[in-house]
């Protein structure tokens, strides 16, 4: 995969050198190159910002160094790596990260991030970059339901999410299947050695080796997790993904299959 971001605070990407991320570069399992917008302005004072026409409060960003600064990334290798580019514009006002959108961006061959700062990007820039050859897709996502002052925390979480999904960058595939969010539930909880500490025994069954007992354990407990904690995850559960002791278990959380397919907490499945 190659990932290009421009920024104007470069040194704010300086952490996808480290972990996971740093390695996987150091391989050549993703190509990444980091841009400073500053180099596309043609003043003296190197101007990014401008006042936003019909007035309010506020700086936006100007389109003209967003105009070359992807004119030359997108077009500055013939034909990119073999296929258009995905460009991801991080902003509050878009649509919400999430594990799905990790695993749709990990499918792609070339992601192009730019970073807004201020209260945003000049508008034409998306519209102008979505009708270029060399860009297959623009997406405005946010990671989140608050304001950062800039994209560039966004692209480390999104790209945190994102690397981990490909191939040959987490050194065990089998911990991306347990792990929260991968069956749409949060992850049951994880105990390693001693096998007791300060008075707490870790949970018998999971010392029994008995894997069977073991899988279901860990199931209940991610189930239990999930309705005390994410009661919005457990809506979107089929029932018809579950088996008999997973509504068991749900029902004495006060979860209820619906007739829909989905469940519902108890007292909303009202008879008429
Ligand atoms: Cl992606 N950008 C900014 N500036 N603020 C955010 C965000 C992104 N996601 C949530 N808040």
């Amino acid at each position: 995969m190659r990932i290009d971001v421009i920024t104007i605070f470069p040194a704010y990407l300086e952490p996808l050198q480290l972990s996971l991320l740093g390695r996987a570069g150091r391989t050549g399992a993703v190509r990444i190159a980091v841009h400073d917008l500053r180099a596309w302005t043609d003043d003296v004072h190197r101007t990014v910002d401008d006042t936003p026409y019909g007035g309010g409060a506020g700086m936006l960003m100007r389109p003209e160094p967003w105009g070359a600064a992807l004119d030359a990334v997108l077009d500055g290798e013939p034909g990119g790596p073999g296929a258009p580019a995905r460009l991801i514009v991080p902003t509050p006002a878009g649509r919400v990260f999430d594990h799905r959108a990790a695993v749709d961006l990990a499918a792609a061959p070339w992601l192009v991030f730019a970073c807004g700062r201020y209260e945003g990007i000049d508008s034409r820039v998306v519209r102008e970059a979505a009708e270029r050859p060399t860009v297959g897709a623009v997406d405005e996502i946010s990671i989140g339901d608050y304001v950062l002052s800039g994209g560039e925390v966004a692209v480390l979480v999104i790209l945190e999410a994102v690397a981990r999904l490909l191939p040959g960058v987490v050194g065990n595939p089998d911990s991306l299947v347990e792990e929260s969010h991968a069956a749409g539930l949060l992850e049951y909880p994880g105990y390693t050695k001693p096998a007791t500490w300060r008075g707490r025994p870790v949970p018998e069954v999971l010392r029994s080796g008995d894997h069977a007992a073991i899988a279901r354990w860990r199931r209940d407990a991610a189930l239990r997790r999930t309705a005390r904690v994410r009661p919005d995850l457990i809506r979107r559960l089929s029932v018809e993904a579950c088996d008999a002791k997973d509504l068991a278990t749900l029902a004495a959380e006060g979860w209820l299959p619906g007739t829909d397919g989905r469940f519902l907490a108890a007292g909303e499945a009202v008879a008429d």
